[in-house]
C-alpha cells in the first residue's frame, strides 16, 4: 500500500530536492538545533511555519535543496513526547505560478486518487505520496498568504535523499522505475480532472516565440556564445513542433503528468536504494507523458549533470538511457501505445533542447524566470542542454535500436 499522507502531518512526508549527502536523521537534527541556537533572535520564517498546524514546536530552519523557482525550506521540530521531526516549507513564486490554490489542488487530487485503487500498481513496494498540511487557524486551507508571499507546509519524507548525478546502472533503472511507477498510479486518473497550473509549460512551440521576441528586445551583448546558442536554436525550428504536431493530429493523447521529473526530483530511500516517491508537484498537470520521460532522462543521462561548467564535456550516456526505459517500461508497458513508443526518440532529443530554449531565452531577457548566482548563468545552463542536445542527434540511430528492442522485448 502507498503511505500517502496529504493532510496528515504526523505521517511520512515528501521534501523537495534535498541534495545534500544523508547524514543521520540525528546529525540533521543536532545541526538544526545548533543552528537556531547560534541565531541571534526569533527567525521570522519560524513565525511562518507555525501558522501551519504542525505536529509539533517549531525549533530550527534551514534551505533546503536546489529549487530554480521556489524557495525551499526544512523546520524542524520537537513533539510533545520530545522526539523530534521536520517538516518542509516553502514560499511559492506567485510570478510563476499566480494561482496557488490550483497548485495545492492538483497535489491533494493526486494524492486522493493514490490511495484508492490504483494502489495495487504498487505490488508491495514502499511508496509515498506529498502531504499538504492545513493552517492552525483554517484547516480548510493548505496555504498561507504572509505580507503578499504565499507558503506553503509540506510533510518530509523522513529516511530518504536525491541525487544530483546517477551513481550507476542499477540507481538509472530506480529512476525509471519511480517515474514509472508515478505513471502508473495516475494513469487512470481523468486528466481533465487537474487544473493547468502553468499555461504554456513544456508547450515547446511557445518558448521558440518567446526566443524570438527576447532576442528582439534584449539588451544583453550577443558574445559569441549567444550566437552560438542563436544559431543552434535556428537550426531546429522544426523540432519544436514535433510533440505537439502529434498531439494536434490524435496521436499522443493528454494524460496526467508531473511536469518535472528530474533526478533530483526522485527520492531514493536511503536504505534500499529504491526510488520511493516523486516530490515538486507544482506541475501536475494534464501534458504528454513525452514531456516527463524527456525530463528524466535529460537529467539522469547527463553524468557531469546541469549546473556543469564543463559544458563542452557533456555527453548523453547510453548505457543509463537504458537502465532508465528498463525500470520505466517495466511499469509503463501495460498503458504506453504503439504512438507512445513511436515517438519516443523524438522525446529524448526535445527535451533538452526545449530546457536549453528555456535559459538561453531567460539569459536574453535578463533572468527573469530561473533564479541565478552569477552572470551568464542561464547562458552556461543552456550551452550544457544544446550540447545534450547535439550528443542525443550523433546518437540517434543507437538511441532508436535501444528503443526498438526495449519495444518489442517480451
Ligand atoms: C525548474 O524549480 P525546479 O528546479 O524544480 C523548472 C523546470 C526545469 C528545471 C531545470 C516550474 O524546476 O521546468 O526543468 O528548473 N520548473 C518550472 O532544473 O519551470
Ligand atoms: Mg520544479
Amino acid at each position: 500500500m502507498p503511505e500517502t499522507n496529504a493532510g496528515s502531518p504526523t505521517g511520512a512526508g515528501l521534501h523537495n530536492g534535498s541534495t545534500s549527502p544523508a547524514p543521520s536523521e540525528d546529525a540533521r537534527h543536532e545541526s538544526a538545533l545548533s543552528e537556531t541556537a547560534r541565531s541571534e533572535g526569533p527567525d521570522p520564517l519560524l513565525a511562518i511555519a507555525e501558522a501551519f498546524a504542525l505536529p509539533g514546536a517549531a525549533i530550527a530552519i534551514s534551505p533546503l535543496g536546489q529549487g530554480n523557482v521556489n524557495d525551499t525550506y526544512r523546520v524542524s521540530l520537537r513533539c510533545q513526547d520530545g522526539s523530534l521531526a521536520q517538516v518542509v516549507l516553502q514560499r511559492i513564486n506567485t510570478r510563476i505560478f499566480p494561482q496557488p490554490e490550483l497548485v495545492m489542488a492538483n497535489i491533494q487530487r493526486l494524492a486522493e486518487h493514490v490511495r484508492g485503487p490504483a494502489a495495487a500498481v504498487l505490488a508491495g513496494r514502499r511508496w509515498q505520496v506529498p502531504g499538504v498540511l492545513t493552517l492552525r487557524e483554517q484547516p480548510q486551507r493548505c496555504w498561507l498568504e504572509s505580507d503578499g508571499e504565499i507558503w506553503r507546509a509540506i510533510t518530509f519524507i523522513e529516511g530518504c535523499r536525491s541525487f544530483e548525478v546517477l551513481k550507476d546502472r542499477a540507481q538509472a533503472r530506480e529512476l525509471g522505475r519511480g517515474l514509472g511507477t508515478f505513471h502508473a498510479l495516475i494513469s487512470d486518473l481523468p486528466a481533465d480532472q487537474l487544473a493547468d497550473t502553468l499555461k504554456g509549460f513544456h508547450i515547446t512551440p511557445g518558448y521558440l516565440a518567446e526566443f524570438e521576441r527576447a532576442l528582439r528586445t534584449t539588451t544583453v551583448p550577443l558574445t559569441p556564445q549567444a550566437a552560438h546558442c542563436i544559431a543552434f536554436i535556428r537550426d531546429r525550428q522544426r523540432l519544436a513542433f514535433v510533440l505537439e504536431d502529434a498531439k494536434a493530429a490524435g496521436r499522443l493523447p493528454l494524460r496526467p503528468i508531473h511536469g518535472d521529473p528530474k533526478l533530483n526530483n526522485v527520492m531514493f530511500d536511503v536504505a534500499t536504494g529504491e526510488a520511493l516517491a516523486l516530490v515538486d508537484l507544482d506541475t501536475i498537470k494534464p501534458g504528454l507523458i513525452h514531456y516527463d520521460i524527456g525530463d528524466c532522462l535529460r537529467s539522469g543521462c547527463n553524468r557531469l549533470g546541469e549546473e556543469t561548467a564543463d559544458w563542452r564535456s557533456v555527453h548523453f550516456d547510453l548505457q543509463l538511457c537504458e537502465a532508465i526505459l528498463e525500470g520505466y517500461l517495466g511499469q509503463a508497458r501495460g498503458f504506453l501505445t504503439d504512438a507512445d513508443y513511436d515517438h519516443l526518440f523524438d522525446a529524448i532529443r526535445l527535451i533538452p533542447f526545449e530546457l536549453g530554449l528555456r535559459f538561453f531565452s531567460d539569459h536574453l531577457a535578463g533572468n527573469l524566470y530561473f533564479k541565478v548566482n552569477r552572470p551568464g548563468h542561464n547562458l552556461q545552463r543552456a550551452l550544457v542542454q544544446f550540447r545534450l542536445t547535439e550528443s542525443i542527434e550523433t546518437q540517434q540511430t543507437a538511441i532508436r535500436a535501444l528503443i526498438e528492442r526495449l519495444r518489442s522485448a517480451p
